[in-house]
């Protein structure tokens, strides 16, 4: 595995000679950009000093681990009643750091820290530099995005058998997450998604105890994680036999699905893969009823760069993981939306969650 500290330093050239991630509470991308450079997402701070030995510092609770999994850095224990800003402050000051780049940081620690280094250090908020290695995967990474992917595509196996008149939502969610759960999958990616009938029209209609009905539609939206990398798939179902109308639309769905697919290439422009789809759906008519992007980056967050919508700056490169999910949500009617995690490669891109291409489950 490349030595990912190693890469952000390069990344440097000549506007920071030092990088600090924060970890805080709810802030899960500091958390993983952590873990991503140091193997360990257990440590209060990481101090990336342009020369020399990275900190990283650590309370008593993670300090025996850090010593043990950490990488490329240097574990240093917070003691008790220490304050972990002033040791990062005294640690920039001692190696005469003069700007220092970070990602995401809350106010109250950006303020905390401006305080303690003094006016001889600029703090230069520099998300890109991180964002930059993150966004391209390594064959590592994508042994595990796939295992995820697989374990995310059996959640939908257990989707698909037991979406059925009488069962409630959270017994489908049940089944899916003790399939994944039982075949290697170390948690959820994000909270299972089971929405049928009225609740399937929103994006996020989440998992509650309604009992499905005969002709509901059902938008199941999982994802598994495997060794903290993770995937995310969704698919629409019908309970019994779908309608005209729901054919209908789920096929406008599932065409935009497919001609998005097909643009997701090495070099592609993200907002033209979003038009893609959304162009099918506007053309069927249901254009307003698109309400989200088109995609998004996935890997050790469920939600990263690159995104895929109509205003997105980003290019598609060799190694990107990105979802394709058009979706049509009519209020009163029901939510279709079709989504698969997708490998970008350099002239057909793979998807890494596949199958149940109908609406049908029985
Ligand atoms: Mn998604």
């Amino acid at each position: 595995m490349i030595n990912r500290i190693r890469a952000l330093k390069k990344s440097f050239n000549k506007e920071l000679d030092g990088y600090v991630i924060i970890n805080q509470p709810n802030t899960l991308t500091n958390q993983a950009h952590m873990l991503y450079l140091a193997d360990f997402s257990g440590g209060t701070a990481l101090l990336v000093p342009k020369e020399g030995e990275s900190t990283l510092y650590v309370y008593g609770v993670n300090y025996e681990a850090a010593k043990a999994e950490a990488r490329n850095c240097t574990p240093e224990l917070i003691k008790r009643g220490k304050d972990v800003v002033k040791m990062l402050a005294d640690q920039v000051k001692h190696l005469k750091l003069k700007k220092l780049g970070y990602d995401l940081m809350a106010i109250q620690s950006y303020e905390k820290i401006a305080k303690s280094i003094g006016n001889a250090t600029k703090l230069v908020a520099k998300s890109d530099l991180i964002w930059n290695l993150r966004r391209v995967k390594d064959e590592y990474e994508l042994k595990l995005i796939r295992t995820a992917g697989q374990l995310t595509t059996e959640g939908m196996r257990a989707a698909c058998n037991n979406i059925k008149t009488g069962y409630l939502e959270f017994e489908v969610a049940a089944e899916i997450e003790y399939e994944m759960r039982k075949r290697g999958s170390d948690g959820l990616a994000f909270e299972t998604q089971v929405a049928s009938g009225p609740r399937s029209a929103y994006p996020h209609g989440g998992c509650g105890e309604r009992k499905l009905k005969n002709g509901d539609l059902v938008v199941v939206d999982i994802g598994a994680i495997f060794k903290n990398y993770r995937a995310d798939m969704s698919r629409t179902f019908v309970v019994g036999k779908p309608s005209a109308k729901q054919q209908k639309i789920f096929a406008i769905v599932n065409k935009a699905e497919e001609e998005a697919f097909q643009k997701i290439t090495d070099g592609s422009k993200a907002s033209e893969v979003d038009a893609t789809a959304r162009n099918i759906i506007k053309r069927a008519g249901y254009g307003e009823h698109f309400v989200h992007g088109l995609g998004h980056g996935v890997g050790l967050e469920t939600h990263e760069q690159p995104v895929l919508n109509p205003t997105s700056k980003d290019s598609l490169r060799v190694g990107n993981v990105v979802t394709d999910e058009p979706g049509i949500y009519l209020i009163g009617f029901g939510g279709f939306r079709v989504e698969d995690t997708v490998l970008v490669c350099r002239n057909r891109s793979e998807r890494l969650t596949s199958g149940f291409d109908s609406l049908n489950v029985q």
